[in-house]
Order: C-alpha cells, then structure tokens, then sequence
C-alpha cells in the first residue's frame, strides 16, 4: 500500500537493527514514504548510513537532542534536501543506567530527574520548535512513550515520570500545533529488546511474564509498533491528534492473569 507516497518524513532514534525507530522506518519505506534520518554521534555514523540506503534514502544528518544548537544545525542542513516535509518521529529516550535500578526514592537525583526529562520529553518539543516553518499543512509529529507513564514500574523510576511529561507534552503540542494543520501523537510500545533494554535488570523475565499476561499471547515486535506508527503518520489518521495509542497487545487494559 502506498498510503505515505509523496510524504517525506524525519526518522530520529536508530541506534541499531533491533531499535524501534528502525521497524518505524521499514514499515513508513512499504509505505512508499520518502525518508532522511539522524543519528547521535559519530558512533552510529556508518550504520545508519547503511541503513538509510537500504531505505533508499542519502539523507543522513548527525543530531545530538541534549544541545539546540545540534538540533538547529540539523535542521538547516535537512532544509537543503527538503525545505519543507512532513513530520518526524522522534524515538529517543535517555537516563543515567543507575536511575533504572532500584527504590524510586533512593535512587532518583536531581541530576538524574533532570537529564531525564531533558533528553526523554523536552527533546520532543525543542525538535517540534526548531522545525515548525519547515512542516506542510497536513504533517504530523510521533514519538515513542511507555505504560511507565500512567502505571508505577519496578525500577522503571524517574523514567516514568519523563514519560508522564512526555505524554503531556504530545497533548500541549497538538493543542499548539494543530491550528497550523499538524497533528502530535505518541505510541505506548509494550517492552521490546533493543539496546535501551539491553542490560535492563531482568528485562528478560519482564518478557516472559508479557507473554502470558498480555491478550494476544505475545510481546509487541518492531514490526507492530512500525506498522501503527505509519498508519498515525498517514492520511489515514486524519482526525487523531494528541492521542497516546498503546501497541502493546492490550496488555494495558488487564489487571490479573491464569
Ligand atoms: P534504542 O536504544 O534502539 O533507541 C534509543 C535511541 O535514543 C538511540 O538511537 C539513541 O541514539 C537515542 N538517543 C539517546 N540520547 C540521545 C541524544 N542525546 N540525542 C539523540 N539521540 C539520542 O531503543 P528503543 O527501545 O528503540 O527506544 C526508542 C524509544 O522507544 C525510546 O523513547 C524508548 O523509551 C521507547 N520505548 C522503548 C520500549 C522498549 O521496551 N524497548 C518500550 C516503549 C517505549
Ligand atoms: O524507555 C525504556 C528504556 C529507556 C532507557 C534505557 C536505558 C539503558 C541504558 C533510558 N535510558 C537508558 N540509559 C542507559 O544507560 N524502555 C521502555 C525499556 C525499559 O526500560 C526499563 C523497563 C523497560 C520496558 C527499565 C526498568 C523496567 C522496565
């Protein structure tokens, strides 16, 4: 189906194969749209430069979020490629590893409180600021949230309260935004391995627990998350903004399982 042609949109957020932002790029690519891509330091240069030619796409520009000035750069530099397109995901989270190990309360800084919100929510509306006379009527801005927002999460910690303000954030910038025609959505993705998750405590018994205690019987996949992203980025999804659509198999709505 082709329900992105002519669309060209900003992926942020591949750090590998196995990365969420990687699954949204291949099932926006199916879908025919047009894509450029950013990558966090020099670390992940190569990669996603190869990356991005497998999805047909040259446009491959460095985008640290922790500095405006990186994300103005970026900007200008994208404007000689596209001076207008039509939307970004942004699929980027970030806290000190020891903020996600151990009691909320012991473990959480103000360090830690602030990088938190800084990289995991403000990123979202500094990228949404700095682009805004670039976007098309019609575009539409994504970014990757998780049920540690609404729900206290062993060890999950100061990350849940950046996602709460992440979710707000989706909510104010659609509010701001949506009188210039540009929808603001989030996705609630149900735990995936990918390099955030590696060397999460017990991420592999988290999984196993998801598996039987979610609907379908299942973790999510990149796959699923990517498919749900391009629909939210479509035409198709015309009249949703603001909103957080949980991909998570439905695990969300249980309370307690066999
Ligand atoms: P990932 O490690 O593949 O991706 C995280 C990305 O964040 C990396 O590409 C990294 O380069 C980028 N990043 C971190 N700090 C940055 C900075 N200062 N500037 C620019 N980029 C920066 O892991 P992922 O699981 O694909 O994570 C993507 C998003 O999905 C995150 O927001 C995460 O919280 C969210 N999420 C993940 C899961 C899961 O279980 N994996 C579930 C729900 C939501
Ligand atoms: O949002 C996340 C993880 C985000 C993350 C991961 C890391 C690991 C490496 C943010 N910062 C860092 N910093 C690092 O140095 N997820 C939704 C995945 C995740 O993380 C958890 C989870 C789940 C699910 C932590 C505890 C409990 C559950």
């Amino acid at each position: 189906m082709n329900f992105l042609a002519n669309k060209r949109i900003l992926i942020t957020g591949i750090a590998s194969k196995l990365s969420i932002a990687y699954g949204i790029a291949q099932a926006m690519r199916n879908a025919k749209a047009d894509l450029a891509f950013t990558y966090q330091n020099n670390k992940f240069k190569s990669r996603v430069e190869e990356y991005a030619a497998q999805f047909d796409s040259s446009i491959v520009l460095l985008c640290d979020v922790a500095e405006d000035k990186s994300i103005d750069t970026m900007f200008k530099k994208l404007k000689d490629y596209w001076p207008k397109f039509d939307g970004f995901v942004h699929s980027i989270g970030f806290v000190p590893k020891e903020q996600l190990d151990g009691d909320y309360v012991n473990v959480v800084t103000r360090d830690g409180f602030k990088i938190a919100h800084d990289i995991s929510s403000y990123s979202f509306v500094a990228m949404a600021k700095s682009c805004r006379n670039m976007l098309n009527q019609d575009a539409s801005l994504l970014t990757l949230s998780y049920l540690g927002a609404e729900r206290a999460i062993h060890n999950y910690n100061v990350m849940g309260l950046a996602k709460a303000s992440l979710e707000a954030n989706v909510r104010y910038m659609a509010n701001a935004m949506g009188p210039n025609g540009i929808r603001v959505n989030g996705i609630s993705a149900g735990p995936i391995r990918t390099l955030a998750a590696s060397g999460i405590k017990n991420f592999r018994k988290m999984l196993a627990y998801c598996q039987v205690a979610t609907p379908i019987r299942r973790t999510v996949t990149i796959e699923d998350v990517g498919k749900a992203a391009a629909f939210l980025c479509s035409s198709l999804a015309s009249g949703i903004s603001g909103e957080i659509l949980h991909v998570d198999g439905g695990f969300n709505i249980t309370v307690m399982h066999e």
